[in-house]
């Protein structure tokens, strides 16, 4: 009968606070040591606020099929999946113009902190390229999260016929543009993501059930604005509802087999 699902080895993080940016806790949050990074004033008020500007005169586009809605500008490749590849790499120019468009208004979040991951790690730090047929990913994704269910994000299971497909290991970074009066907190929880979790899927939403983190250590990331958050989007992970408009932008970091550190959305 019962067919026995190995049990998973919980190793406790090292701490629940917020942990600095420096080359040891990036190792261990690639190892699943610690439960973030997070780096403050990584954006200034000022900077964040041309952002929000910025992001308003775009425009958010919505998400199909997912309930809670989440605003984008840009694209996802999760988006992608059953669809061919090269929907994605053909909208990629646009996306990056989009993007563009709103960070020449204040600055680029996304080479400031391949700055910073250079200072960190001795490997490459780039966005992620596919061949020459498609080029490269897009990074950068902004978002409107109000809710977002209990899920992960993670390549190997994602993207299992793309070049990011290789990685080791996945973190997300987030900067908060705008944070939420109240709430809006980041949920990390310290489980990651096996094949046989996949029967804890909700059949109509990518969520996945709340038993699965019923026992789990688990870190609360607050969202304050101009901070940047890196957590392993492997953990499953949620954002709770806030008061107030919540802005991000963000992109994964995936570790390639040889160790180079690649973006995308
Ligand atoms: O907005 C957040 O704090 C995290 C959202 C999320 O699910 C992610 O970045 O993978
Ligand atoms: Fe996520």
């Amino acid at each position: 009968m019962n067919e026995k699902v190995p049990m998973l080895k919980a190793t406790q993080w090292q701490t629940l606070n917020d942990c600095e940016m420096n080359k040891e806790n990036f190792q261990a949050l690639l190892r699943n040591e610690i439960p973030s990074i997070r780096i403050s004033n990584f954006a200034s008020s000022e900077e964040c606020n041309k952002l929000a500007l910025a992001i308003a005169k775009v425009g958010f586009d919505f998400y199909k099929n997912v309930e809670p809605p989440i605003g984008r500008i840009g694209i996802t490749q999760y988006e992608y999946i059953k669809k061919d590849k090269l929907g994605y790499f053909d909208a990629v120019e646009k996306a990056k113009k989009t993007y563009n468009q709103v960070t020449s208004l204040s600055f680029d979040p996304l080479k400031r902190l391949a700055t910073i991951l250079r200072q960190n790690v001795s490997g490459k730090v780039q966005i992620a390229y596919e061949n020459e047929t498609y080029g490269y990913y897009f990074a950068g994704l902004i978002r409107h999260i109000n809710i977002a269910l209990l899920h992960i994000d993670f390549a190997r299971l994602d993207a299992p016929d793309w070049v990011i497909g290789n990685i080791t290991s996945q973190l997300v970074w987030n900067l908060y543009v705008k944070a939420p009066s109240q709430g809006g907190v980041c949920k990390v929880y310290n489980r990651q993501w096996q094949p046989e979790d996949e029967k804890y899927k909700t059949l109509s939403s990518y969520g996945y059930d709340h038993s699965l983190v019923a026992t789990s250590e688990v870190k609360h990331n607050i969202p304050v604005t101009g901070d940047l958050v890196i957590f392993n989007s492997r953990n499953f992970h949620e954002v709770l509802p806030g008061i107030g408009e919540r802005i991000t932008i963000s992109s994964f970091i995936g570790k390639m087999p040889g160790g180079d550190l690649v973006f995308w959305s």
